[in-house]
């Protein structure tokens, strides 16, 4: 009896695994728990920066960057932001990373925020 509820929990131990490995697979590009290697890849595409502060009237929020993986040097400038609703959720001093657009002067994505 014990012999057959062991291998019973193996088997089930079996099936499951490859079902939640092909889970974390589908959302690795959006999901925290993403594997080392697509994090990376995402990092790299990210810039880090420090709101300064916030211009609701103008839709913008001035950012102190770092050297950005599109090449612009480190400085503080105003971006446009795709979504004005982040500006509501950005305050002076939060550190954040970010991406932009082609062009570097709107900020297409802030890590955290929706
Ligand atoms: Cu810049």
């Amino acid at each position: 009896m014990q012999t057959v509820l062991k291998s019973l929990l193996l088997t089930s131990t079996l099936v499951v695994a490859p079902v939640a490995m092909a889970q974390m697979d589908h959302s690795a590009h959006q999901m925290p728990s993403a594997t080392p290697a697509a994090k990376a890849a995402v990092d790299a595409a990210l810039g880090d920066g420090v709101v300064k502060s916030v211009n609701k009237a103008k839709g913008t929020a001035l950012i102190a960057h770092g050297a950005l993986p599109n090449g612009m040097p480190p400085m503080t400038m105003a971006y446009k932001v795709k979504n004005v609703a982040w500006l509501d959720q950005l305050k002076a001093g939060q550190a954040i990373r970010f991406t932009t657009d082609a062009n570097g002067t709107i900020v297409t994505r802030i890590e955290g925020l929706k």
